[in-house]
């Protein structure tokens, strides 16, 4: 999937789009999913233009993976999941149904996940 900068977490970053913001810094932005799946449900986007996971990864510099990995774990530790806990999630292409062609973690919390998946 090539990278839209278009897309509307892009849209998002420069700032054209409102968002309900709940961690920022140099790498990362996190802020509430707009249509919660639970009564916690963050998304956490670097700020690099990637489209998926391994485009991330391959690409990204090491200050941004590193960056990006703290601030997932800050915004777990922010929300007060790290008990009684959360989850991560990352969908990646067509298979997986992600709709939204910048890399982004969900976060889950704030009840019982069960074996729930996105
Ligand atoms: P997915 O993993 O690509 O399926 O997740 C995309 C998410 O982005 C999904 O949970 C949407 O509710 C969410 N979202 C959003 O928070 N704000 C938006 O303007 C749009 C989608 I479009």
């Amino acid at each position: 999937m090539a990278y839209d900068p278009n897309n509307i977490f892009a849209r998002i970053l420069r700032g054209e789009i409102p968002n309900k913001t709940v961690y920022e810094d140099e790498h990362a932005l996190a802020f509430h999913d707009i249509n919660p799946q639970t009564p916690t449900h963050v998304l956490v986007i670097p700020k690099g233009a990637y489209v998926s996971f391994a485009d991330f990864s391959a690409k990204a510099s090491d200050a941004e993976i590193v960056g990006f990995v703290r601030a997932v774990g800050k915004v777990a530790r922010d929300l007060g999941a790290e008990e009684p806990g959360y989850r991560i999630l990352a969908n990646n292409g067509a298979d997986a149904r992600q709709e939204v062609p910048h890399l982004h973690v969900h976060v889950f919390a704030g009840t019982d996940l069960g074996r729930m998946i996105k």
